[in-house]
Parts: structure tokens; sequence; C-alpha cells
């Protein structure tokens, strides 16, 4: 199985990527692969099997072709798109029995281009392929803000079609809402959507809404990647996702 770690920019895929191998490996004795599709990272927390950085950096792009960070990034999203075949043999090529991707810290980049979507079409035919969403609980500090992170995490499972878990990661830090308890408990988002302030409150109790209906995850987990909390959780989230899509293999 493969395991893709999906969320906006620093909310911890890297570090939730190492610490759930290092959980599968130590206590569940997987053998665990990883791999790196960040081409714009400095430093990996995990050893990679396979990292792209070993076919091109944004730092080298930058250099080569003289752009700015961001052109560079979408410049790296093309050329990811053109070697799209060899990154897919390199994934599969690793042999463990689950491999953790890493995914660029721009989520648009991977998900919201046709690079994402298409390597994650070909891994996909190869073997079974979840997606982990990661909810950052310091861009979900108030019931609609967290109803925009719910958003964009169907909107990543709508683009790359594969089932999807939802965490809330860096719980050993104080949230400001209950994130996992609120979107196991609509009655209760929707009344604390409806009386919190905001001009677009309609709006955000409709997409409530929506993610009560779309969202594959009936339940949302708390994790921390820096602890380790929560493993076992998120380990049983994947797994029932497994199920309900009817892949025991
Ligand atoms: N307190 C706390 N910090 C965390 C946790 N997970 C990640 N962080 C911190 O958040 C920052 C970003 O973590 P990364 O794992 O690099 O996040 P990322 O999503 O891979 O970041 P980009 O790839 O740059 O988008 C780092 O400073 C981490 O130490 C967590 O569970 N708790
Ligand atoms: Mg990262």
């Amino acid at each position: 199985m493969n395991v893709l770690f999906l969320g906006p920019a620093g909310c911890g895929k890297s570090l939730l990527t190492h610490r759930f191998g290092e959980w599968l490996s130590e206590s569940l004795g997987f053998e665990v692969g990883y791999v790196n599709l960040d081409p714009g990272c400095e430093t990996t927390p995990f050893n990679p099997d396979f990292d792209i950085r070993e076919l091109f950096t944004v730092q080298g792009i930058m250099k080569l072709e003289g752009l700015g960070p961001n052109g560079a990034m979408v410049r790296a999203s093309e050329l990811m798109e053109e070697r799209c075949d060899e990154i897919v043999e390199k994934v599969s090529s690793i042999g463990k029995e689950l491999t953790l991707i890493d995914t660029p810290g721009q989520m648009e980049i991977f998900v919201f281009r046709p690079t994402g979507p298409n390597i994650v079409k070909r891994l996909k035919a190869i073997r079974h392929t979840v997606s982990v969403f990661i909810v950052d609980p310091t861009l979900a500090s108030s019931p609609s803000e967290l109803v925009v992170s719910m958003m964009l995490g169907i909107a990543s499972q709508l683009r790359l079609e594969t089932p999807t878990v939802m965490v809330a990661n860096k719980a050993d830090v104080e949230a400001k809402i209950e994130i996992e308890k609120l979107l196991g408990n609509y009655a209760k988002l929707r009344k604390m959507v409806k009386t919190s302030e905001g001009a677009f409150t309609d709006l955000a109790l409709s997409c409530a809404s929506i993610i009560r209906r779309l969202a594959q995850a009936s339940r949302v987990v708390k994790v921390s990647a820096k602890t380790g909390l929560g493993m076992d959780a998120l380990y049983d989230l994947i797994h029932e996702s497994r199920c309900t899509c009817g892949d025991l293999t």
C-alpha cells in the first residue's frame, strides 16, 4: 500500500511521514519505504528510498532558469509531469509493504496541477493508495476556519480520487477548538458556525453540510507528529478506509 501525506504548507507532512513510518516499523514490524516528492525541501526527517531531488531541485531550477522560488516550483511541477513514468517506476520499485510518500510544501503545486493526479493515477493502478490529509490546528482556530480546512481536504480527495482520511496534527499544542470532536458532532459544528461572527455564516453552514456528506472519513483523529501521539488511531483509520473501498489485499 502507498500512503500519501497531503496538507497546507507547514502542517507537518514531512514529520508525520517520518513519525508514522517509525511507529509502523517499531510497533508493527512493517517494512516501510519512504519517498520525498518535494523538490523544494532542504532536508527530510526520514531517509528516502526515492527522493525527487535526485532528478531536480527548486534551488537548481532557480539558478538554471533564472526563476524566482514560485516560478521554479511551478517549473518543478512541470518537470515532475514530464518525468512522471520515471517517478512512478522508482516509487513502485521500492518493494516495501508500505510506502509513505511526502508531498510538496505548497500543496496546490501537487494537488491542483495535473502532476499529482497523474502520478497518483498511475500509482493507484499498481497498488492500493490512500491519502492522509493533515489539518493544521493553527489554520483551524475557529469553526469556519475548520470548515475551510476540511473543504481543502475534500478538494484534494476529488482531485486525486483516493480514499482520504483526515487527521488533526499538532495535538501536543493547545488548540483553540476541539477539531476532532466538532467533526464527529455535526450538530455542534453547525451550532458553533451559526453563533460565530462573520459575513459568510450561511456559506460556512452550506460548506459544513457538504463536509458531512462528502468527507470520506466519518471521523478525524488527533495526532502529533512531534510526540507520536495517535499513530495507532491513524493506522486504524487508514485500515478502515481500505475496508470501506473493498480492498483488503
Ligand atoms: N508542536 C508540533 N509541531 C509540529 C508537529 N508536526 C510538525 N510540527 C512542526 O511544524 C513545522 C513544519 O513541519 P513539517 O513536517 O516540515 O511540515 P510540512 O508540512 O512538511 O512543511 P512543508 O513541506 O514546508 O510545507 C516544523 O517546525 C515541525 O517541527 C506537531 O505534531 N507538533
Ligand atoms: Mg515537508
